[in-house]
């Protein structure tokens, strides 16, 4: 009898305790009924991937890293059950500016775009803010004021800039003569590139620049550009600074045709790190790449939805990019997905 008493205490504790964590768990399943002190949307009404229509505003097909770019967007909307209405504007500012006001016109949630070249984008910007729709700058900056886009993803160019030149310093031994085939005019990579190989390259009074040109990213006008500095400057260059590998292959084939080696009588440099650029540092005409990062179909979508839900995102989200050489080519290939 002693005993009865106790024991029965921790009977009632024990029921009270299975009834409160039975409640408890019922709750989980349902919204708390009184949401009135918590953010707004932040437990009811809050889309998802699949409500999403995204309108999404491409510069072109004029590399392979654009092309991995297309292929990552357009793959991770269908991955994600997102509505995608993808334009292409064949290297046209004013093919971007019809297509975003085209994106306004059928209300889309949210507007992605690559812009070609930093300037231009004031008004029509301004019209989707007016409209209401954010304006997210996927890979490429726009020059333009801040409240005007909502967030930017992509790569920091001007640091991709300063590690092609530390790279050309080393394999220069600080002093040669450097051409250089620059990307796009006006566009944030190429002004970027431009700048950031610029400063490191200062300190090395003896490295020259004979000469600069725009290649416009292509394979075609790289061959034909370095083509001419081969016939303005020949055996004096020392190395080539690509923006981008496809120019750099492009290069390749008229040092070839020139009767140089490329990767060894001319040291060359550039800037992606796609798998034809891993080929040509495994045949030992390209001596480094730079990688920047395409794959930005999921990361650009998460950051879409979390705007549309109205959560605060950063400003920029610069991707994590390293360098490749040679020696690990091979073993890299295989695994890049661009
Ligand atoms: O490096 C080049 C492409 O904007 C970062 O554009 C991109 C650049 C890329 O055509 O290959």
């Amino acid at each position: 009898m002693k005993k009865s008493l106790p024991q029965n205490i921790w009977t009632i504790l024990l029921t009270l305790a299975v009834l409160l964590s039975l409640a408890a768990c019922e709750n989980r399943g349902t919204p708390a009924p009184d949401i009135s002190t918590l953010p707004s949307d932040q437990s009811q009404g809050k889309k998802t991937y699949g409500d999403l229509v995204v309108g999404f505003s491409q510069i072109g097909a004029e590399s392979e890293w654009r092309t991995g770019n297309t292929r990552s967007i357009q793959q991770a909307a269908e991955n994600l059950g997102i509505e995608l209405i993808f334009d292409d504007a064949q290297q046209k500012p004013e093919n971007q500016i019809k297509a975003i006001r085209t994106f306004i016109a059928q209300r889309v949630d949210v507007i992605g775009v690559s812009p070609l070249v930093e300037t231009g984008w004031e008004s029509v910007f301004q019209e989707a803010k007016d409209a209401g729709i954010p304006i997210i700058l996927v890979d490429r900056r726009a020059d333009v004021s801040e409240d005007l886009f909502t967030a930017h993803l992509g790569s920091d160019f001007v640091e991709e800039g300063r590690r092609a030149a530390s790279v050309m310093v080393d394999l220069l031994d600080g002093k040669g003569n450097i051409v250089e085939l620059a990307g796009t005019p006006d566009s944030a990579p190429a002004n970027d590139r431009f700048k950031g190989f610029r400063e490191v390259v200062a300190g090395y009074p003896e490295i020259q620049f004979l000469a600069s040109e725009s290649g416009d990213f292509t394979r075609a006008k790289g061959k034909e550009v370095m083509a001419g500095f081969l016939l303005a400057y020949g055996d004096q260059i020392d190395g080539l600074y690509s923006h981008n590998d496809d120019m750099a292959i492009g290069a390749i084939r008229a040092i070839e045709e020139y009767g140089l080696k490329p990767g060894q009588d001319i040291k060359i440099v550039s800037i992606d790190a796609i798998r034809d650029a891993f080929q040509a540092m495994i045949d030992g005409k390209l001596n480094a790449t730079v990688e920047c990062n395409p794959l930005l179909g999921m990361p650009f979508f998460d950051l879409a939805l979390k705007v549309v839900n109205g959560e605060s995102v950063p400003k920029w989200i610069p991707s994590q990019e390293s360098v490749y050489f040679p020696d690990n080519a091979a073993i890299m290939l295989p695994s890049r997905q661009y």
